[in-house]
This record gives structure tokens, C-alpha cells and sequence, in this order.
């Protein structure tokens, strides 16, 4: 009989891969290993498991997971409690297309905004303008649902798109905050708002000290 032991997630915390990762394996009721990696001294059992070496990463018997939405997929292949892929393929095809853009087109926009020191061939403002496109996108969604008594980007609950966009939502508004409260994204904002103070958000943004290799193992602890 081969040994059985529970899933490892290397993951940092500020990620926000990561942290749509760890969302959906809390939310899975997923016991595992956290492993809690510091970006430029990766431990080397990450880069035995994984060559482009990105959070998050998951060790399970059988595999390696090593992108954020293979994470969040085999969580929801083990439970999906509350229904987050119970939509149908129509809505699930605009779920999908919606994490697209905000991976490929979103992030590099938010990155530059964020980091606009780097990027000094536009304005930080102006960095930010490209950003908003998809912000006022997921605004307007919201606001659509919001006229139908809907709090969420595609129905009354949460689902696979509001989870996986989120920490980049969050990042965005963090950039600059003040400025963030006094946009017109007010749909936007109080989605945002409510997300970030349930309890399941707060339980994966705990924070564990940095692993190194010896370390004894520290488990997440579900909420
Ligand atoms: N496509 C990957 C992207 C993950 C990613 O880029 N993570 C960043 C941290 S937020 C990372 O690990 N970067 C490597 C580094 O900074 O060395 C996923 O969805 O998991």
C-alpha cells in the first residue's frame, strides 16, 4: 500500500495566484502542508518540483499542480460545498473568459500601475486608465446584478469568477487606496469590501513563517 500524505502548497502570501489557490483549498475543506516561500531564496524541493518555479505550486501523491487554476480546479473536483461551478456552460464559458482577461490583459495592466516607477514611459494615472478597463467591466457586471438584487458578478452567491479575481481586484484598489474609495466603482468597491472581510478570506491570509528546507511542517489550519 503506498503512503498516503496530505497535499504541500508552496505559496506566498501577497501572491495573488496564490492566494486564489489557497481561497479555493480552504473553501474545499482541504487540509494541507503550507509552505510559505520566500520569492528570491526558493527552496530547492520547489525547484526539484518545478522548473519555471512560480507560486502557487501543489505536491499531491499523484502530481504536481503549478498553476493557480489547477489549484483551484482539483480543490473544486474534491468539494465545492457551496456551489461555485454550479453554473451552466454558458455562464461558465463567461466565467472562464473573464479570468482569462484578467490573467493576460489585467495583470500586466495592474503590474505596470502598480510598479509605474518601472514602466516610465506613460504616467502612473495613465497605467492605471489601462488598468480600469477591466475594472469598470466588473463594475458595471456588479452593477447590473446589483439592479436584480444580485451581490455578486454572476448570480446571488459566489462562484469560480468572483474567487479567482479577487486578489487581483485587491491588489488594484490597494495600489492606492484613498484614491480607490473615491472612484465611481461603488458596485466594485463593496463587492470588494464584503469579500475581503469573510472568514474564509481572512483565515487564508494568516501569516506563517517563511519554510526552509529542514523545517518541521506546518499545517494550514482550516476554518
Ligand atoms: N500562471 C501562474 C502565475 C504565478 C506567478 O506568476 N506567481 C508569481 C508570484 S505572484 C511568482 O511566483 N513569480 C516568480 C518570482 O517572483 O520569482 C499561476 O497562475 O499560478
Amino acid at each position: 500500500m503506498t503512503s498516503q500524505r496530505l497535499p504541500i502548497l508552496y505559496t506566498f502570501r501577497r501572491c495573488p495566484y496564490a492566494m486564489r489557490a489557497r481561497i479555493a483549498l480552504a473553501y474545499a475543506g482541504i487540509n494541507f502542508e503550507i509552505r510559505e516561500v520566500v520569492l528570491r531564496a526558493k527552496p530547492s524541493s520547489l525547484l526539484e518540483l518545478s522548473a519555471k518555479a512560480t507560486v502557487p505550486v501543489l505536491r499531491l501523491n499523484d502530481r504536481v499542480l503549478e498553476q493557480s487554476l489547477d489549484i483551484m480546479n482539483w480543490a473544486l473536483e474534491q468539494q465545492d460545498p457551496d456551489g461555485w461551478l454550479d453554473y451552466d456552460e454558458a455562464t461558465l464559458a463567461r466565467m472562464i473568459l473573464l479570468i482569462e482577461d484578467c490573467d493576460q490583459d489585467f495583470k500586466p495592466n495592474l503590474d505596470r500601475y502598480k510598479y509605474a516607477d518601472r514602466h516610465a514611459e506613460l504616467s502612473q494615472q495613465q497605467h492605471r486608465a489601462l488598468a480600469e478597463a477591466f475594472i469598470s467591466r466588473l463594475d458595471a457586471q456588479l452593477s447590473i446584478q446589483q439592479a436584480s438584487g444580485n451581490a455578486y458578478l454572476f448570480g446571488p452567491k459566489p462562484g469560480y469568477a468572483d474567487v479567482a479575481v479577487l486578489p487581483f481586484v485587491r491588489q488594484f484598489a490597494y495600489v492606492d487606496i484613498e484614491w480607490f474609495k473615491t472612484s465611481p466603482y461603488t458596485a466594485l468597491a463593496g463587492w470588494l469590501d464584503h469579500l475581503l472581510t469573510s472568514e474564509l478570506f481572512r483565515a487564508v491570509m494568516k501569516k506563517y513563517p517563511a519554510w526552509q528546507e529542514g523545517d518541521s511542517p506546518t499545517y494550514f489550519a482550516n476554518p
